[in-house]
């Protein structure tokens, strides 16, 4: 009998792809992290993941600020794209791709699909009369309107204009009982629940048609057969998610990644991707994505970012100043993934010297330099587990199946969470056990308290990388953990610490942080008595 190989789970997660007529904030640097925290968090548990990023091109707005500035559309498209490439790389994002919505790839992806929806009857051409928001690039119903100072304005504040104009139409209004259908044999499909709730209620009170091309002005994909049009932005917007996987060609990617796919966007743009993508998908004849999370957005010291008011922060400044891991850990810490969030500096001061700094790195510096001090640098050999031991081992091992759990929810501070009880449970062992008396007392016992702290950290260590990878893999060397010895089939038992392992020298890894004109009181590295 042949032994089959297991086949390798796929899973495939997607940033929405960015404006390019705005510079990158900590919006689209939250979104990006999350996704990253997935792809990072997946691969380690032994899937085969696809992470995909990118910009969008194409529109209107683009178009105009173009004809401002006298500069041909592509030349901004360029500059501003490569502000989202390298702001990926500054997040330590482990994208697999970067797609931009101008390469040929994706021409040749999004006329087919427009192919595939006319040949099979979804697509005319009528007259579009109605209002348009170009901010939003999104159609709105009058009903929808309310009246600014200087003329109507789309519910989300940006005004609308009058447009009239020959255009395709996709037919939307047709799809309603397949999109219910849809969302309520797969209550996982949007997410989280409030999301679910609104869209289902959007569906419900009707569809119209979609207007799905434009003919005055030509900064897009051209239709196929008729290029006095171009495609409706989010026609090609939305497409992008299968052009990273080769569509239209038959690729092996395109097998293995689709529909395994989560589509992690802000809550602004829902609809979008939870109404007309699969409806375009189904349209096309393809099969729809397993889920669209929608998270929060995030206000600055208590206000809106905006242009107007100059407050829309660089992402690089932040990581200049807090540190990538400790960024990356506030913005998925602070609140649960799909609510709103406040970033201030006050906040994110809290959780690096109050969670990173005093929990989990002088946890782990408490007992390294001790063992460090004490114990020539060697990891002792443990001696019988007694009940406190057992305990806490037992509560590492418990972690994988509830950091899954949370994960599979995009719950990411449900993950930390669980991460967190353990450090918390660590600390108020080591507390305990007091290796610092059993020295005099008992080394013996000594012995094996630093060893199951030990143990317990790498199991911590381990966990952690996807949200503080850099932190996490320095806190792996100084237990002497191999780089292939890292991934979560190694938690456990089975993998455990061997006693006698020379360690190297211990060092702080989360720096305590002191605002300006402010002295840090440095990561407090306690190898005796009590903290
Ligand atoms: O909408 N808080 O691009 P976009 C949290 N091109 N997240 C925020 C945020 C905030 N204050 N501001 C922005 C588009 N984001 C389209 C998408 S996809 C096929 C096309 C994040 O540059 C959030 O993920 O306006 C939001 O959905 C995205 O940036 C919007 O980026």
């Amino acid at each position: 009998m042949s032994i089959q190989p297991v086949p390798q789970p796929a899973f495939y997660i997607t940033t929405p792809i960015y404006y390019v007529n705005d510079k990158p904030h900590i919006g689209h640097a939250y979104t990006t992290i999350a996704c990253d925290v997935m792809a990072r968090f997946k691969r380690l548990d032994g899937f085969r993941v696809k992470f995909l990023t990118g910009t969008d091109e194409h529109g209107q707005k683009v178009a105009k600020a173009a004809a401002d500035k006298g500069v041909p559309p592509i030349a901004i498209c360029d500059q501003n794209s490569q502000y989202f490439r390298d702001l990926a790389k500054a997040l330590g994002a482990t994208n697999d791709d970067f797609i931009r919505t101008t390469e040929q790839r994706h021409v040749e992806s999004c006329q087919a699909l427009w192919r595939r929806l006319e040949d099979n009857g979804h697509i005319y051409l009528d007259k579009y009369a109605g209002w348009y928001s170009v901010r939003d690039e999104a159609f709105f119903d009058e009903s929808e309107l309310t009246q600014g100072p200087n003329g109507k304005l789309a519910p989300t504040g940006a005004p609308v204009e009058w447009v009239e104009e020959e255009s395709y139409f996709f037919d939307l209004s047709k799809w309603q009982d397949k999109l219910l259908e849809l969302y309520d044999s797969n209550t996982d499909f949007i997410a989280p629940k409030s999301r679910f709730n609104e869209v289902r209620s959007f569906v419900a009170g009707g569809l119209r048609d979609l207007s799905v091309s434009r003919t005055t002005f030509s900064w897009g994909i051209p239709v196929p057969g008729n290029d006095r049009h171009i495609m409706y932005v989010w026609i090609d917007a939305l497409t992008n998610y299968i052009t990273g996987l080769g569509h239209p060609q038959a690729t092996e990617e395109m097998k293995v990644f689709w529909p395994e796919s989560l589509h992690m966007v802000g809550k602004d743009i829902i609809r979008f991707h939870c109404v007309y993508w699969p409806a375009f998908l189904m349209g096309a004849g393809l099969t729809v994505p397993k889920r669209v999370f929608a998270h929060g957005w995030w206000t600055i010291e208590g206000q809106k970012m905006s242009k107007s008011l100059g407050n829309a922060i660089d992402p690089h400044m932040l990581v200049e100043k807090y540190g990538l891991d400790q960024l990356r850990y506030f913005l998925l810490r602070e609140v649960p993934f799909g609510n709103d969030g406040d970033f201030s500096e006050s906040g994110i001061g809290q959780r690096i010297n109050g969670d990173l700094a005093n929990e989990f790195g002088n946890l782990a510096q408490r007992f390294l330099s001790f063992i460090a001090k004490n114990l020539g640098g060697v990891l002792p050999e443990p001696g019988p587990l007694n009940e406190d031991d057992n305990a806490l081992l037992e509560s590492c091992h418990r972690l994988l199946d509830q950091c899954r759990d949370a994960i599979n929810q995009q719950s990411f501070n449900g993950v930390l969470d669980a991460i967190w009880s353990v450090v918390r449970a660590a600390n108020v062992y080591v507390d305990k056990q007091a290796p610092w008396t059993l020295r005099k007392t008992d080394p013996a016992r000594m012995n094996t308290v630093l060893y199951v702290l030990a143990e317990a950290t790498r199991h911590l260590a381990i966990l952690m990388q996807p949200f503080v990878p850099a932190a996490a893999a320095k806190l792996l060397d100084q237990l002497a953990v191999p780089e292939d010895r890292r991934s979560f089939a190694v938690l456990g038992e089975a993998h455990a610490l061997k006693g006698g392992t020379p360690l190297p020298a211990p060092q702080g890894i989360f720096p305590r942080y002191a605002p300006p004109g402010e002295t840090a009181k440095g990561e407090t590295a306690k190898g005796e008595g009590p903290k």
